[in-house]
């Protein structure tokens, strides 16, 4: 491998140990070299703290090496006063010679801005090593400030004759069509987005928590669907534990701890509504986990970027049918077996 990928490959590496705690911030690494050896390295961990750069340069024991090192950065390094200072300031500021760029920031504040700082300082900047690999690295990054909107993960349960839920519930009580291994995946994969959403009949039905409680990390923020207001406040969904924002039809909703209102019409462009809703809130992840009616009325927008499928063992007959009819012809299948993987977009 070429040694400038080498170096990419290892903040990449060491980016995704920030996954689900850097939002709205993006997940990025960086490694520091001199003479071969990496003398600094960091990574973003969260929104406010310092960006990898710092950390990286921070871990430099010697400093008065750096004017003679290469910095290796997964995302350009940003030239604006955010939460924190300009990073490019500081390579300016230790006359590091060599930047190596995985990809551009596409937010508009830095945008190239950041390259155009280090090169008009007179610094050596590379950029593009690996660069599908970064861009693909912070893939909700790049789909909230390009597309202006959520990057939208579906995710599903269904049987092995292809239905979601049976026909009737004797208890009310959530059917569990997967197992617990897929369970705590599920929980996982909670835990690396920033948001959640589900639609009114699964809280109505399963009156679901929505949280990270079976693995560790932050629980995502909680969309529910609520179009008429039948959700009462005795839901796990109203209980103020973590932000939830709800999308109604319904003008002044009785507020509640920890909750936001937003107004939608329910009408065809639900999915577009929400999508701007979640852009609005800062939201840059959601994963979608139904019911029926809420999944297909992304599919039926391409509202979509993934889909994340379980297919357990048992036969339930009949019931809900799994909207997988809508995208299996449609897609690329990444993978299948008991869990089926689908990737919408580039
Ligand atoms: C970098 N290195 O590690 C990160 C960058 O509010 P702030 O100061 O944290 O700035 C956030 C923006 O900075 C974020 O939207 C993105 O454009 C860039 N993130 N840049 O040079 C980093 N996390
Ligand atoms: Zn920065």
């Amino acid at each position: 491998m070429k040694i400038h990928e080498k170096y990419i490959n290892r903040c990449i590496e060491l980016a995704k140990n920030g996954l689900g705690t850097t939002y709205p911030n993006p997940l990025v690494g960086s490694v520091i070299v001199y003479n071969n050896r990496i003398i600094g390295e960091g990574w973003h961990r969260k929104s406010g703290e310092p960006h990898a750069e710092v950390n990286a340069i921070n871990k430099v024991k010697d400093k008065s090496l750096l004017s003679k090192a290469t910095i290796y950065v997964s995302l350009e390094p940003c030239s604006h006063f955010g939460k924190t200072p300009p990073c490019c300031d500081l390579i300016i500021k230790y006359k590091i010679p060599n930047v190596v760029i995985g990809t551009i920031d596409p937010n508009e504040k830095v945008a190239g801005n950041g390259i155009k700082r280090l090169v008009e300082n007179g610094i050596n900047v590379t950029v593009g090593v690996l660069e599908n690999d970064c861009n693909e690295l912070n893939k909700r990054f790049f789909t909230f400030h390009k597309k202006k909107r959520p990057y939208i993960i579906l995710k599903w349960a269904e049987s092995s004759d292809g239905f979601i839920a049976p026909l009737y519930k004797e208890k009310k009580e959530p059917i569990w069509i997967s197992n617990e291994f897929s369970r705590q995946l599920v929980h996982k994969w909670r835990s690396e987005e920033q948001a959640i959403l589900v639609g009114t009949k699964t809280v109505l039905d399963d009156n679901p928590k929505l949280d990270v409680r079976d693995w560790t990390g932050q629980n995502p923020t909680r969309i529910v669907l609520d179009k008429s207001g039948k959700i009462s406040k005795d839901f796990y969904v109203n209980d103020g534990k973590t932000r939830t924002i709800f999308i109604t039809e319904i003008e002044n909703m009785p507020s509640n701890e920890n909750c936001i209102y937003e107004n939608a019409t329910f009408d065809s462009r639900l999915a577009k509504n929400i999508s701007a809703i979640l852009y609005r809130n800062n939201v840059q992840s959601v994963i979608i986990e139904g019911g029926k009616m809420t999944l297909e009325t992304f599919i039926k927008d391409n509202l979509w970027d993934e889909a994340r499928i379980f297919v357990g063992n048992n036969i339930l007959k009949n019931g809900t049918k799994s909207p997988i009819i809508y995208i299996e012809n449609t897609v690329v299948k990444i993978k299948e077996n008991q869990l089926k993987l689908f990737r919408n977009h580039d």
